[in-house]
């Protein structure tokens, strides 16, 4: 018989979804305050005349129906339409030292800010300051910051299109392109890998390629809680028949067995249906191997094919018409050894063999991923071997087919799109000087990466964030807390008050915006934003809200009050005119992007429209004119990769939280409740180790740039069926473990999947009381920064 479980650990074996997630929905509209405003809300969420949902990119189906909204969905809009509200009284009483003391679920957990803040040292207190206080003083501080390549300007992906192309103007007028943004952290690696595959950086299905798909490969995301109104849709697939090929080293529930709380039957019966057909736990980090086994596998068949006169496993003529650098990758796949592939993916050759068998009977195929094929040091191969993979069978381009990277925030794709980047294309530039009329600057920016070393190494003096939580959310609380304080200045625009904001630069501003839920009038008279999802749709959302206060601006009206402070009529742009109505913005957006022609007329339309995707269209991008086959060098991600004591931790999101935002300390489908301070470890390395479930342990980096300080401490293990040698435990808690050098050399992704750490008893001296976990709360950042 099994011992007791740890206190909060249970096992759950219900289905993802289903009455658990109803409840849940309730649960969270009451501790927000609004049940009868926020049940409201949901209704308009992702509607035709309503607002985007602010939670992910997953895209709208054609007939929206008043049931479109989920349980991860309605959390996030109940989080930011709090009547929770934080001005002048808030932070009269409570000093930033006495504030930093809290935990980042309390933090956030006091509402939104409504009035604009700046800081006293003297005091140790945030201060109410006038909106023209704010900007004057805000516009000569960046103006005094010696050269522009000295200010870092972030985005996190929640900001609308409008925004995110006045934000760009603003600052390539100021002087340059470092654009740090939460896409370095998240697909920065679809963005680099994928246009030197196939020529654009971006998803090439959409909606209704998921109605003709057969077979659906589902790689390292976890639908059911990060993309829950996907769930209906591989619930679609799998009733019709159509396979789902699983790669993920945890079980998770909503990929096993889901039970649609919009299907009267499944509800009434508690029934469930299944979702994958088979679940491969590929070891963490071990993709780079699997998806090669795979294509090796694929090739095989083919030629046995060929020497039998079988079916061909490969489309040759496809290949032969749209493809270049076949022979390399074939050459490569042939060196590489199935014994090796075995080792590194932890998974057998026959299951593999198995796989491609499958995808040989494919007629059509989709490839889904998410930040389990991203965040590793292999980040953007991993992605390019994706795109091999689709492009040996011919599934890019057609109906069903395709490649659906799953976006993260719901407007980071769109912020891409209308120039948030840090490395623009020259034809970007060009756009910009000739509707601009001004020279923007060509040197490459700073990715977060960069950003982030270039602040603690005292080479950046200034930083604006136009939403996030950049320094919880990046790797290295260490560097980024020392990045932070060594800045002149700082400038936060946000709904809600979080740690970074705690970080304090010699001059810290805090400066209050409208959420998406909320009604935005400006001397035109209401406006409505654009966003873009993750098949490329771009639809208009309208808020409807009353605002949380009167000091409380937009993210549009707030950048352009910036520009002009900073820039004092450098540019000869009329700032007041495009914040006084957004259509003027989209204008000016369709000058410098032809794809967006007839943007308003277009986005009046319900359901918005579709960005014209070359690569679905066949239409080769590249630098060949052709899709390219690119080999991935080796398959191991780093030299840790066969020492018998290191083990490979993940850093997994549970399912009440969105990203830094912890909504609860519950994680439901892995049977974990009120608490993060968990590390999942199975009973076989418990074992090896000499460990049982409930012991706590610290753990630390294994790599050489490990710090002594680098460790996380008093994590309490968890048995949880993973592969041999891998761990998992929470982000943003782990943060620490991870150096700002641990990246994907191609796209300066942090390796936030795959960390190589050493675990031993609690108690060991990790010098300093640096790293003390503070049970239940997210406590690592927080002292790692201290
Ligand atoms: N409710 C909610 N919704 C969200 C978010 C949120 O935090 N909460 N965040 C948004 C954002 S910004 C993003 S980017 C997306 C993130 O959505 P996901 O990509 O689903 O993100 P994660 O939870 O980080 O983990 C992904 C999955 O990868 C698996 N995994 C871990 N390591 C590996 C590996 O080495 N190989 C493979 N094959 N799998 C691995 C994990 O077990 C987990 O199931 O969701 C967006 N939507
Ligand atoms: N270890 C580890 N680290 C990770 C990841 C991981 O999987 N593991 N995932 C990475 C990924 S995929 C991402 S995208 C990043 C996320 O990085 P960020 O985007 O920087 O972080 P968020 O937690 O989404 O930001 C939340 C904050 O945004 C602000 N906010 C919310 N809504 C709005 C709004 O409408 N407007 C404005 N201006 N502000 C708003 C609030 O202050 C809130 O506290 O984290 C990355 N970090
Ligand atoms: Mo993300």
């Amino acid at each position: 018989m099994r011992n007791k479980r740890p206190d909060g650990i249970v096992d759950y074996t219900g289905p993802a979804g289903g009455w658990g997630a109803l409840k849940a929905v309730a649960t969270s509209l009451k501790a927000q305050q609004i049940v009868v405003r926020g049940g409201q809300t949901l209704l308009k969420s992702n509607q035709p005349d309503g607002f985007d949902c602010p939670s992910c990119a997953w895209p709208d189906p054609k007939h929206t129906s008043s049931f479109e909204f989920c349980e991860n969905g309605a959390k996030a809009v109940a989080w930011e339409s709090t009547a929770k509200l934080i001005g002048a009284d808030f932070f009269a009483k409570h000093s930033v030292a006495e504030i930093w003391k809290q935990s980042d679920h309390w933090i956030e957990d006091q509402g939104r800010v409504t009035e604009p803040l700046r800081y006293n040292a003297a005091t140790d207190h945030y201060e109410v300051v006038t909106w023209a206080e704010a900007m004057s003083a805000i516009g000569a501080g960046l103006a005094a910051v010696p050269d522009p390549n000295q200010a870092e300007f972030y985005t996190s992906g929640r900001c609308s299109n409008e925004a995110a192309f006045l934000y760009q103007l603003f600052v390539r007028l100021y002087g340059t392109n470092n654009f740090p943004d939460c896409s370095n952290m998240c697909h920065e690696a679809t963005s680099v890998g994928l246009p030197k595959s196939i020529g654009i950086g971006k998803g090439t299905v959409s909606l209704e390629d998921f109605d003709h798909a057969d077979l659906i490969l589902s790689i390292g995301h976890n639908p059911g809680t990060n993309h829950p109104r996907m769930m209906a849709t591989l619930r679609e697939v799998s009733r019709r028949g159509g396979k789902i090929i699983v790669f993920n080293p945890l079980k998770e529930r909503s990929l096993e067995r889901f039970e649609s709380p919009q299907s009267v039957v499944e509800m009434a019966t508690m029934s469930a249906t299944q979702i994958a057909s088979s679940y491969l736990q590929v070891k963490v980090g071990g993709d780079a191997a699997a998806l090669k086994g795979i294509a090796k596998a694929l090739v095989a068949l083919d030629e046995a094919a060929r020497a039998s006169g079988g079916e061909p496993a490969l489309d040759h003529a496809f290949i032969a018409e749209h493809t270049d650098g076949l022979e390399p990758y074939i050459a490569d796949l042939a060196r590489t050894d199935w014994a090796d592939i075995e080792q590194a993916s932890g998974l057998r050759r026959a299951d593999l063999e198995d796989v491609a068998r499958i995808y040989a009977s494919s007629k059509a195929t989709i490839a889904c991923y998410g930040m389990g094929i991203t965040q590793h040091r292999t980040g953007t191969s991993n992605v390019q071997q994706l795109a091999n993979l689709l492009l040996l069978r011919g599934n890019m381009g057609r109906p069903g087919a395709g490649i659906c990277p799953l976006r993260g925030h719901s407007n980071v794709q769109g912020d891409r799109t209308v120039g948030i980047t840090e490395r623009p294309m020259p034809l970007l530039l060009d756009q910009m000087k000739k509707v601009f009329n001004f020279e923007p600057p060509r040197e490459h920016g700073h990715s977060v990466v960069e950003s982030i070393a270039a602040m603690r190494d005292g080479k950046a003096k200034a930083i604006v964030c136009l939403g996030g939580n950049l320094a919880i959310a990046s790797s290295d609380p260490q560097a980024c807390a020392e990045g932070f304080r060594n800045l002149d200045l700082a400038v936060h625009i946000t709904t809600k008050l979080n740690r970074t904001m705690l970080l304090m630069a010699k001059d810290t501003y805090i400066l209050p915006c409208l959420g998406r839920t909320e009604l935005d009038t400006q001397a035109g008279g209401p406006q409505s934003v654009t966003v873009e999802d993750s098949m490329s749709m771009v639809h208009a959302s309208r808020g409807f809200l009353m605002p949380p206060g009167e000091n409380v601006k937009s993210e549009i009206w707030i950048v352009g009050e910036i520009a002009k402070a900073t820039l004092k009529g450098k540019g000869d742009i009329d700032w007041d005119a495009y914040v006084a109505n957004y259509d003027l913005i989209r204008d000016k957006i369709e000058a410098v992007f032809p794809d967006f022609a007839d943007y308003n007329a277009r986005i009046r339309k319900p359901g918005g429209f579709h960005l014209p995707n070359s690569a679905a269209m066949r239409i080769w991008k590249t630098s060949s004119g052709k899709a390219n086959f690119i080999v991935a060098e080796g398959i191991e991600e780093d030299e840790t990769a066969n020492a018998p004591d290191v083990l490979r931790l993940t850093t997994l999101r549970a399912h009440d939280q969105y990203n830094t935002t912890v909504y609860s300390l519950d994680d439901r489908y892995r049977g974990v409740f009120g608490r993060r301070d968990i590390l999942f470890m199975n009973e076989r390395d418990m074992a090896r180790l000499g460990y049982a479930e409930g012991d706590v342990v610290d753990v630390a980096t294994a790599l050489q740039y490990a710090h002594p300080d680098r460790v996380v401490q008093k994590l309490t293990l968890v048995r949880y069926a993973l592969p041999d040698g891998c761990i998992a435990s929470y982000y943003p808690e782990t943060q620490p473990l991870i150096a700002l050098e641990d990246h994907d050399p191609q796209s300066f992704t942090p390796s936030y999947k795959s960390v190589p750490v050493t675990v031993r008893r609690a108690g060991g001296d990790v010098g300093a009381e640096r790293g003390v976990a503070r049970a239940g709360v997210v406590g690592q950042s927080q002292a790692a920064m201290a």
